[in-house]
């Protein structure tokens, strides 16, 4: 059973992290990454997918175009837990150039 990470363990976890802030509205993390086209975004999104399946945890994730927003949260602990903290180290080393948008020029 997961537990939720609170304190300073939650912190320290979310140091170790690239990138990725807290949810505004509930308990749980987030990151948008923003990819040069549609293709590019969903090849992202379907290495994710085979990720989150072999570990049995599976992200909210919102796409538009080029841009990627995904969300974790453990359900059975209503918040954020060590689980999370694995899959976003995953899914960061998926895609370690894509987490900013392009300079505008
Ligand atoms: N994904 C996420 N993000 N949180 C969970 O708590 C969760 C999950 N639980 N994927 C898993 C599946 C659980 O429902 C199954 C039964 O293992």
């Amino acid at each position: 059973m997961a537990e939720r990470l609170v304190g300073a363990a939650r912190h320290a976890a979310l140091q170790g992290l690239h990138g990725w802030s807290e949810a505004d509205d509930r308990d749980a993390i987030r990151k948008s990454y923003h990819f040069s086209d549609f293709s590019e975004a969903w090849a992202f999104l379907s290495r994710i997918a085979l990720a989150a399946e072999k570990m049995d945890h599976h992200p909210e994730i919102f796409n538009i175009y080029n841009r990627v927003l995904i969300i974790l949260s453990t359900h059975d602990v209503e918040g954020v837990s060590e689980r999370d903290i694995r899959l976003a180290q995953i899914i960061d080393e998926l895609a370690p150039e894509r987490d900013r948008r392009p300079p505008t020029p």
